[in-house]
C-alpha cells in the first residue's frame, strides 16, 4: 500500500463516512446519496439490507450504460445472495460475489462465479483474501484483451470479524482469522493507547457513553488480540495489492488506471471505553482511508497528503460549484493549501453541511434505531450522484477494505460520478 498505492498517490487525510455501518454505507457508495435518500439505514431487513436499495439505479448501472466492463469481486451488501444465491445484481457484467452468510467466512465459503456457486474449503489455499487476490489478478489479465474500458470493485471482508476462530481468539469478542503465514506477526505490537483509550473522564459525553464502566485488564487483552489479527489479516490484502498493481504493470494498462482504496467504516479499539464495533460518531469509528493512484495523469501529484476533506454526497444544485471541485481538484490544490497554511470550506451555497443528528446511541454498540437525519436538501433519484468520500488513520484500522480500481477510462463524455471533472480522461486512450 505504501510504495505502490501511497508513495505513487495521494493520502486524503481528513475522509470520513457518512453513515458508518457496512450496509448504508456501501450502499452511499454505489447511489452517491445519503443513507435517507438511498433508503438503507441498516444491515438487515425490514429497514437495510441488500434489497432494501433499488440496485437498477447504481453506479455500475451507469457504468455498464457508458460502455465499461464492470467487475465485482468479493462482499457485497448486507444479505445479498439470502433470498438467491444464484443472483447478480443489475449492472456487473462480470461477477464473484460472496453471498451471505458465508461472506464473513475466511475459510469454507461460496463465491458465485457468474451464477455457479463455487464452494471453498479450508485448505491454507483456499484463504479468502488470496482467493480474491488470485481472481482479480485472473480477470485484469483477461480484461487486457478487451477493447472496453473497466470498472473492478474487489472488496475484501477482511479486517471484519469472521470464521474460523483462531487458537489465541479472546472470548468475549469477535476478531477475524488471519491468513495462516501472518499469525501473531504483530504479537509483539502495543495496543495503540490515545488520550481517548479507555477515558477516564466521560461527562461530557451522552448517557449511553457515560453508564459504560472503565474496560477491565481482561477486556483490554482481549481488545489488544483483537487489534494484532486485524492488522494481520490487512498483510494478505496488503500483498493482493501488490499483487493487483503488478498485473495491471503486466498487461500494460498500470499508467491508465485510476486506484482508488478506500473502506465503508471505522472501528474502535477501546476508545471512548468502547471495545469493539462502530456506528457511533466518534472518529475512530467514522475516519476511513482514501487514497488514490492514477500515474498516467502526469498532473497527480505523486506521495503527497492532503487535508482537505474530499467530496461526499451532496446536493447536485445547491453544490453546483462543487462539481467543480471534485476528488481530482482536492488532490491538485495541495501546493496552494500549503501556502495558505490551512484549508477552508468554500464560501457560499456549497459551505460545510449541517452534521447529521446523532443516532440513537446503544449501549452495545448496535445498530442505531433510526436513521441519522440531516438538514440537508434531499437528493432526487436519477440525479448523477457521487461516491461516497472517505484517510488512513493510523491505530484504527478500516473494517472492510474495499479496493477499486476503474481500468482504461472512456473516451466518452460518461465517466465515474464525482470523478466527472478530470480525474479521467477525455480522449480516446490509446490502443493498448
Ligand atoms: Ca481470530
Ligand atoms: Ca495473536
Amino acid at each position: 500500500m505504501k510504495s505502490l498505492i501511497a508513495d505513487q498517490g495521494v493520502t486524503f487525510d481528513n475522509s470520513f463516512v457518512s453513515y458508518s455501518l457496512c450496509c448504508p454505507s456501501r450502499s452511499t457508495f454505489l447511489t452517491g446519496q445519503y443513507a435517507h435518500n438511498h433508503g438503507v439505514w441498516g444491515n438487515a431487513a425490514p429497514s437495510g439490507g441488500y434489497y432494501k436499495l433499488d440496485s437498477t439505479n447504481t453506479l455500475p448501472v451507469w457504468l455498464q450504460r457508458a460502455g465499461y466492463q464492470t467487475i465485482h469481486l468479493g462482499k457485497y451488501l448486507n444479505q445479498y445472495g439470502t433470498r438467491n444465491p444464484r443472483e447478480i445484481p443489475p449492472g456487473w457484467g462480470q461477477w464473484y460475489g460472496t453471498p451471505d452468510p458465508s461472506t464473513y467466512r475466511y475459510l469454507d465459503y461460496t463465491i458465485n462465479e457468474n451464477g455457479n456457486l463455487v464452494q471453498f474449503g479450508t485448505a491454507a489455499g483456499d484463504y479468502k483474501t488470496d482467493v480474491e487476490s488470485r481472481l482479480a489478478v485472473d480477470l485484469i489479465a483477461r480484461q487486457a484483451t478487451d477493447p472496453r474500458p473497466f470498472f473492478m470493485w474487489v472488496a475484501f471482508v477482511a479486517p471484519h470479524s469472521g470464521a474460523p476462530r483462531d487458537a489465541d481468539d479472546p472470548t468475549g469478542l469477535a476478531t477475524p482469522s488471519p491468513a495462516p503465514r501472518d499469525k501473531d506477526h504483530f504479537a509483539n505490537e502495543p495496543l495503540p493507547m490515545p488520550p481517548s483509550f479507555n477515558e477516564a473522564d466521560v461527562s461530557d459525553k451522552p448517557l449511553a457513553i457515560r453508564r459504560r464502566p472503565l474496560l477491565n485488564e481482561r477486556e483490554i487483552a482481549a481488545i489488544r488480540e483483537n487489534w494484532q489479527q486485524r492488522r494481520e489479516t490487512l498483510l494478505a490484502v496488503d500483498e493482493a495489492v501488490g499483487s493487483i498493481v503488478e498485473t495491471l504493470r503486466e498487461a500494460g494498462e498500470l499508467d491508465n488506471t485510476l486506484i482508488l482504496f478506500t473502506s465503508d467504516n471505522g472501528f474502535f479499539h477501546g476508545e471512548h471505553r468502547i471495545a469493539n464495533g462502530k456506528v457511533l460518531w466518534y472518529e475512530p469509528s467514522i475516519r476511513l482511508p482514501l487514497l488514490l493512484r492514477w500515474t498516467g495523469n502526469k498532473s497527480l501529484p505523486r506521495g503527497v497528503h492532503r487535508a482537505a476533506p474530499p467530496v461526499g454526497p451532496r446536493h447536485p444544485a445547491r453544490d453546483a460549484h462543487i462539481r467543480g471541485c471534485p476528488l481530482s481538484e482536492l488532490a491538485l490544490r495541495g501546493a496552494r493549501d500549503r501556502r495558505e497554511g490551512a484549508v477552508q470550506p468554500r464560501a457560499g451555497p456549497g459551505r460545510a453541511e449541517q452534521p447529521p443528528d446523532e443516532p440513537e446511541l446503544r449501549p452495545d454498540g448496535g445498530e442505531p434505531r433510526r436513521p441519522p437525519r440531516t438538514s440537508a436538501p434531499v437528493q432526487g433519484r436519477g440525479v448523477p450522484p457521487r461516491p461516497s468520500a472517505v484517510t488512513w488513520s493510523p491505530g484504527s484500522a478500516p473494517r472492510h477494505v474495499p479496493f477499486v480500481a476503474g481500468g482504461r477510462p472512456s473516451g466518452r463524455t460518461f465517466v465515474a460520478p464525482g470523478f466527472e471533472h478530470g480525474l479521467l480522461p477525455r480522449r480516446a486512450p490509446p490502443q493498448a
